[in-house]
C-alpha cells in the first residue's frame, strides 16, 4: 500500500457513559486545534439533525417505539448517512473529533435483552475506523456527584452500568482509558497530549475500516 502524500487528518472517538464529560472535552480540543490553525471539527452520533436523526431523537424522548433491532439499525444508518462526508474531510486533512460512535451503538443495543455483541458489530463493518478511541470513564462515587440523568430513555442508572461493562468487553488494547474524575482543565490537559500525538502518528497511514 502506497502511504498518503498529503497529510490527511486524525479520525479521534471519544467514547463512555452519560456524564462523563466526554462532550465538554471534544468541543474544548476543537477549539483549541482550530485556534491553532490545526483544521478539526467536532462532530457527535447520534446526529439529531438529519432524517435518521430525527427519527433518533423521537425516540430517546420517548414521542415513538421501535423494536430494538429497527433501533440499532437507525443508529447505524445515521453514521452511513455521514461516512462520505466524514471520509471526505478526513482525507482533505481535517481532523474529525468524534462524539460517541459505533461503540456507543453497540454498548448500547447489546445492553438490551436478547441482543448480541456480534450482532450489533455486523452493520458498523466498512464505516471509518478511528485512529484513537478515548475512554472516559467515572468511578460510581464520582458519578454521583455530577449533575442528575435527564429523562431520555437511557438516563437510567442501572442500563448505563451494562452499558460501561458493555464497554470493556468490546475495548481492545488499542484504546486509551480516560479517569474522568478531574477538573475540565486537567482533563483538558489529558485529552491534548493523546489527541496531537494521535494527529501527527496518523499523518501519512491511510484511514483504516472496520472489518
Ligand atoms: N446511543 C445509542 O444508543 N446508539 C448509538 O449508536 C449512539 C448513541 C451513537 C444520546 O447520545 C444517547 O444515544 C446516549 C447513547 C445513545 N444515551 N445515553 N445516555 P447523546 O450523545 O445525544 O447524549 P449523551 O452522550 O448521553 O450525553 P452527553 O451530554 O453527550 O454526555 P457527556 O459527554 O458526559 O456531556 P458533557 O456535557 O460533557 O458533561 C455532562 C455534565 O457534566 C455537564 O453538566 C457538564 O457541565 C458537566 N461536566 C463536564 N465535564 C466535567 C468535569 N470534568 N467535572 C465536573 N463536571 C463536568
Amino acid at each position: 500500500i502506497m502511504a498518503n502524500k498529503i497529510p490527511r487528518g486524525a479520525f479521534i472517538v471519544f467514547e463512555g457513559c452519560d456524564r462523563s464529560g466526554k462532550t465538554t472535552q471534544a468541543k474544548k480540543i476543537v477549539e483549541y486545534l482550530n485556534e491553532h490553525n490545526v483544521p478539526s471539527q467536532f462532530v457527535n452520533f447520534p446526529d439529531r439533525t438529519t432524517s435518521t436523526g430525527q427519527v433518533i431523537n423521537d425516540y430517546l424522548r420517548k414521542k415513538i417505539e421501535l423494536s430494538d433491532q429497527a433501533a440499532h439499525l437507525i443508529f447505524s444508518a445515521n453514521r452511513w448517512e455521514r461516512e462520505p462526508t466524514l471520509t471526505k474531510l478526513i482525507n482533505q486533512g481535517t481532523n474529525i473529533i468524534c462524539d460517541r460512535y459505533s461503540f456507543s451503538g453497540v454498548a448500547f443495543s447489546a445492553a438490551k435483552e436478547g441482543m448480541d455483541i456480534s450482532w450489533c458489530f455486523a452493520p458498523e463493518k466498512g464505516l471509518p475506523k478511528p485512529d484513537a478511541v478515548l475512554l472516559f470513564s467515572l468511578n460510581e462515587e464520582a458519578l454521583s456527584k455530577r449533575e442528575g440523568f435527564g429523562d431520555e430513555r437511557y438516563e437510567v442508572s442501572d442500563f448505563q452500568k451494562k452499558v460501561a461493562e458493555n464497554f470493556n468487553k468490546i475495548k481492545d488494547n488499542t484504546w486509551i482509558d480516560i479517569d474522568a474524575d478531574k477538573d475540565i482543565e486537567s482533563l483538558g490537559v489529558v485529552v491534548k497530549d493523546i489527541v496531537m500525538d494521535t494527529i501527527q502518528r496518523s499523518q501519512y497511514k491511510p484511514l483504516e475500516k472496520f472489518v
